[in-house]
């Protein structure tokens, strides 16, 4: 199913081989066939993806990529399903932390816990992770504190957590910018010696940015050991992927000499295989690979967004069904493992870690504002200390206003659209 092996030589071959030597077996695209503009959308045509897991719980054949998970056994599929629920509720908590003007903003993460947790979860702990800003599923399979995960967001620090500790570098807001970085890091592992990879989540969105196509340069030259792993979402914001691309995301990579795989999203088993499949291609030295995890962003952008304004229910509603959770709870009870005590089990953790993340949060003491300036540069400038007095003349101006002058007040948009 890879679009090009590293062979560059096939890395130019017309996507119609590819498409022709489609694997009987794999689902078809998910996504609608209808056109409403009367565009081409990417998604929409003949397109297959690795899928390993069907909505309804059954198992899909799939000879080349079923090995890649044949260890998952049922003890490893209910901690795959905890990891979703728990992943899950967290994100509903952050979300009312938000709501309840706790924290500034959230960036939700329904319907993409799949592609999170199947990726984050096969990888090992000297890896390194380079994220967007919705990628929480994944720091909380890298072991990232919870309350760290939203100390930012309640704007009481500016960076969350030491990304030496987990793995994983502090989400990136500034579209794209982390590709750049895994690309880095990837060939300085190299240089190192070791079998170490990087992995970049960024979206759909994403790709058409700068920064991504430049680490895709500088990564298929170098032959550097990321994964590029795009979580199409269907949606930058308001703009649907259709927009952008008039083909499949995936077939850009090859066009840089990467190969890429289309897979379902909503599907941990089959992420777990083609996130295997590219470590094992990165480790050997075979270079980078293009992941297409094709899901859907089933809540809002983040929680200043309204996507009743421009998300088709129906869209929705089909997606819903497609739920990356509810299949593996269809599989487990399939499968005779999933009884009240698992469920219960799996509830009272996803509880403990919600009151966990809100009490957390919750402690957070506000740093004293001017604090701000400590870190910028190792000595002292004339620039930054302007700044700083001018900075503290505003504040004193709320000298009586606790909020304005601490910096706890929460309520505001983040701003990160
Ligand atoms: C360089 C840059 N341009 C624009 C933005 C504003 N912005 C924030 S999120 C976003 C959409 C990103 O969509 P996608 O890459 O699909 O990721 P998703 O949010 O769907 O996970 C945009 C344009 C930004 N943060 N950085
Ligand atoms: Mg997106």
């Amino acid at each position: 199913m890879l679009r090009s092996h590293v062979h560059p030589t096939a890395v130019h071959e017309p996507r119609e081989t590819a498409r022709t030597a489609a694997t009987p077996g794999r689902a078809d695209d998910p996504e609608r066939a209808e056109e409403r503009d009367g565009r081409p959308r990417a998604h929409e045509r003949d397109e297959r993806l690795v899928q390993l897991l069907a909505p309804d719980g059954t198992r899909t054949p799939d000879p080349e990529y079923e090995s890649w998970v044949e260890d998952v056994d049922g003890d490893r599929l209910v901690d795959l399903y905890e990891d979703l629920v728990v992943v899950r509720r967290l994100d509903v908590e952050a979300t009312a932390l938000q709501r309840q003007g706790q924290i500034g903003l959230w960036p939700p993460l329904l319907g993409q816990e799949a592609a999170q947790v199947g990726s984050a979860r096969v990888l090992r702990r000297d890896d390194f992770v380079f994220s967007s800003y919705r990628e929480n599923a994944v720091a909380y399979c890298r072991g990232v504190d919870l309350t760290d995960m939203v100390k930012v967001w309640r704007g009481t620090t500016n960076s969350g957590w030491d990304p030496f500790a987990v793995g994983m570098a502090t989400p990136q807001i500034i579209i794209g910018a982390q590709t750049l970085h895994a690309t880095g890091w990837a060939i300085g592992a190299v240089k190192d010696g070791t079998d170490a990879a990087a992995v970049t989540y960024f979206g759909d969105g994403a790709t058409s940015q700068g920064d991504v196509n430049e680490a895709m340069v500088f990564a298929a030259s170098f032959r550097a050991p990321v994964i590029f792993f795009c979580q199409n979402n269907q949606w930058a914001i308001s703009e649907p992927v259709g927009l952008q691309a008039v083909r499949p995301i995936a077939d850009r990579a090859p066009g840089f000499g990467i190969p890429s795989v289309r897979v379902d999203g909503n599907d941990v088993l089959a992420v777990m295989a083609v996130t295997r499949q590219a470590l094992d291609r990165a480790r050997r030295g075979d270079g980078p690979t293009f992941v297409e995890a094709v899901t859907y962003r089933m809540g809002p952008h983040t929680t200043s967004d309204d996507p009743t304004r421009y998300v088709d229910p129906a869209d929705r509603e089909a997606w819903a069904a497609r739920d990356p959770l509810l299949r593996v709870e269809r599989l487990l009870e399939r499968e005779g493992l999933l009884d009240d005590q698992v469920t219960t089990r799996v509830k009272q953790a996803a509880d403990a870690a919600a009151r966990q993340m809100r009490a957390g949060c919750l402690g957070l003491t506000a740093p004293e504002p001017l604090s701000l300036f400590d870190h910028v540069y190792a000595t002292p400038s004339a620039w930054l200390e302007r700044q700083r007095s001018q900075y503290a003349a505003y504040l004193a101006m709320y000298a009586d206003d606790d909020a304005g002058a601490t910096g706890t007040d929460a309520t505001t948009d983040g701003g990160a659209r």
